[in-house]
């Protein structure tokens, strides 16, 4: 394409408030254009790169069984209604009414549509497993769009559902998928985790998502150094170390606290570690009184608690419900001699600690030298806390390490959240009516545009994969009004053409500085300059990502740049 024809308006300035580099660089390149908080308008580099991004999801969707149909963006409120969610969602679902004043929602997601598509149309086993997914405009109205395209309003997502009839068909599709989304993260050329995710509220089992390793990434995610284990913070287990102590078990006693009572403060005043302290916690799980034993350098993950406790609502006691149930203050509570009424839960590392020191139930004082099992009993023991950077991993290979990461896919088992209250149900081979199984499986297409344009910059501007780049060659005639070096670009340019590149030629009457700069920023990956060298037939070719720069004969310029194709796609 001429670049004299291309509507790219480029900005020299960084605008205001564009938080993050790909924001900054999609405005400033010409890629994007918002047109309210979190909607935005693809410009034509950007569609160019949009349609690739939708392209890899697309071949490797279909590689892997999934067929590609399209829903509406306007979808019954009826049908919300049926699942429970017109209700239990906020503001969140754009809601709206047509000229009859029908009530409809704008699709957030499709659970709803999809499934009431496929229980009128399925009812045997026999069309089962059965895999769909469309490539469309989602809507949400986030409170805080930030981010340029990391968090919008409107957004292209790849959303797929698969519906069976028995749970290991649904595994094996789950299997599938991950797959899928391994190939099409790798092939955007991001550095990405599949990480175990917690259940959250839409249910279902297994979760997992797919998050890019970056600074700007509004998720903590544990990873092993040594293997592909990673899991969201909530959800990490924590390998247990049993290094028993070999300390002689020391004789119980109280000692006086006064106004120590935090962890560090007992523990100053003690002259103990953190570590020789149990940090002893009361929670209410569904009105019950549960007292939560850690060691004193750990923290209660409230995540795994819940799940250990298999309660819906867990919260810390207040001080008054602390005062009720264990006589003393938060600060003085702790296992010996506690309640009967309170039962006691510890985190699988309580038990190996020797001469520890808690709470004695009494405000102002504490015991020393306590050993779980003579001094206490537990209920229960679990991996109750939070993982720690240095954890081993859970699957043995390595350590783990903590890294931000920008979620851009999600997959999860659903089993029969939305097909029972919907009533999505097929006759199976004994011709008994069962209830569906279902697994559903996003990608933020739009999002990982911006992920791929977030980890893949420099200073001077963007730096496109090959398998994304709007166009695969620069060509610049250095000066445009030079007959010479026009005649030779004009030629170059048929010539790539010929040779299957997609070339984007600066033919404008600028300065050579504005098409350089300008050629930075929107980072084409191989650049070719025709300037005062074209008199002999040489011209400069750039490599963007590496700033490797060549004098190449106009001979060998076809295989020279084929060369550096092959060399920068692997
Ligand atoms: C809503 C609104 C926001 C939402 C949802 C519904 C997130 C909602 C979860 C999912 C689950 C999967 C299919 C593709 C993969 C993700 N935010 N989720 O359901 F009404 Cl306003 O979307 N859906």
């Amino acid at each position: 394409m001429r670049q004299s024809q291309l509507f790219m308006p480029t900005l020299r300035e960084v605008p205001a408030d564009a938080d993050v580099k790909s924001h900054q660089l999609l405005l400033r390149a010409g890629f994007i254009r918002q047109n309210a908080a979190g909607i935005y308008s693809f410009l034509p580099l950007g569609k160019k790169v949009l349609h690739k991004v939708e392209n890899i999801v697309r071949e490797e969707m279909n590689r892997a069984g999934s067929q590609e149909m399209m829903m509406p963006a306007l979808q019954l409120a009826e049908l919300w209604q049926e699942s429970g969610r017109w209700y239990s969602y906020g503001p969140e679902l754009m809601r709206l009414k047509d000229r009859h004043e029908r009530d409809f929602a704008l699709g957030a997601t499709h659970e709803e549509v999809i499934t009431s598509i496929v229980r009128d149309e399925v009812k045997s086993y026999k069309k089962l497993p059965l895999n769909l997914y469309q490539i469309q405009t989602k809507f949400r109205d986030e409170k805080r769009p930030r981010f340029g395209l990391l968090r919008g309003r409107e957004f292209i997502m790849k959303d797929a559902y698969s519906f069976h009839d028995k749970q290991e068909s649904l595994d094996e599709t789950y299997e599938a998928m991950k797959d899928a989304y391994s190939a099409i993260f790798s092939r955007c050329g991001l550095n990405f985790r599949a990480v175990l995710a917690d259940s959250g509220a839409i249910g279902g089992k297994d979760n997992h998502e797919f998050m890019v390793l970056s600074e700007i990434g509004e998720d903590l995610i544990a990873y092993s150094t040594d293997s592909d284990f990673a899991a969201n913070i909530e959800m990490a287990p924590v390998v247990l170390r049993e290094d028993r102590s070999s300390e002689n078990l020391m004789e119980l006693k109280k000692v006086e606290t006064k106004h120590a009572k935090t962890i560090e403060e007992v523990s100053d005043l003690l002259q103990v570690s953190p570590s020789k302290v149990i940090k002893s916690l009361l929670y209410i799980a569904d009105e019950q009184p549960v007292l939560v034993l850690v060691r004193g350098d750990h923290e209660v993950n409230e995540i795994k608690l819940k799940n250990i406790l298999s309660a819906k609502e867990v919260e810390l006691a207040t001080a008054e419900e602390t005062k009720e149930w264990l006589n003393a203050e938060h600060g003085s509570i702790g296992p010996v001699h506690s309640s009967k009424e309170v039962k006691v839960i510890a985190d699988q590392a309580v038990p190996y600690m020797v001469n520890a020191v808690c709470g004695a139930n009494e405000t102002g004082y504490h015991y020393t030298n306590v050993n779980p099992n003579r001094d206490f009993e537990c209920n229960e023991t679990a991996d109750l806390r939070f993982v720690v950077e240095g954890d081993l991993s859970p699957d043995g290979k390595g350590t783990i390490v903590f890294a931000k990461g920008i979620e851009v896919g999600h997959v999860f088992k659903l089993g029969k959240v939305y097909s029972e209250p919907m009533k999505a149900s097929y006759l199976d081979e004994n011709g008994k009516n069962q209830i569906m199984s279902m697994g559903c499986y996003g990608i933020g297409v739009s999002r990982t545009l911006a992920a791929v344009a977030e980890e893949n910059n420099d200073e001077k501007g963007l730096i496109w994969p090959l398998s994304l780049t709007p166009f695969d060659v620069h060509l610049i005639a250095v000066n445009s009004k030079n007959a010479e070096q026009a005649a030779l670009s004009d030629e170059l340019y048929t010539q790539f053409k010929n040779d299957g590149f997609d070339c984007l030629y600066d033919d404008r009457p600028e300065r050579a500085g504005v098409k350089f700069t300008d050629s930075d920023l929107i980072g084409l990956p191989i650049r070719v300059m025709v300037g005062k060298r074209a008199s002999e037939g040489i011209v400069e070719v750039k490599i963007r990502k590496s700033g490797e720069s060549f004098e190449v004969p106009v001979s060998e310029l076809s295989s020279f740049i084929k060369n550096e194709w092959d060399k920068l796609k692997n």
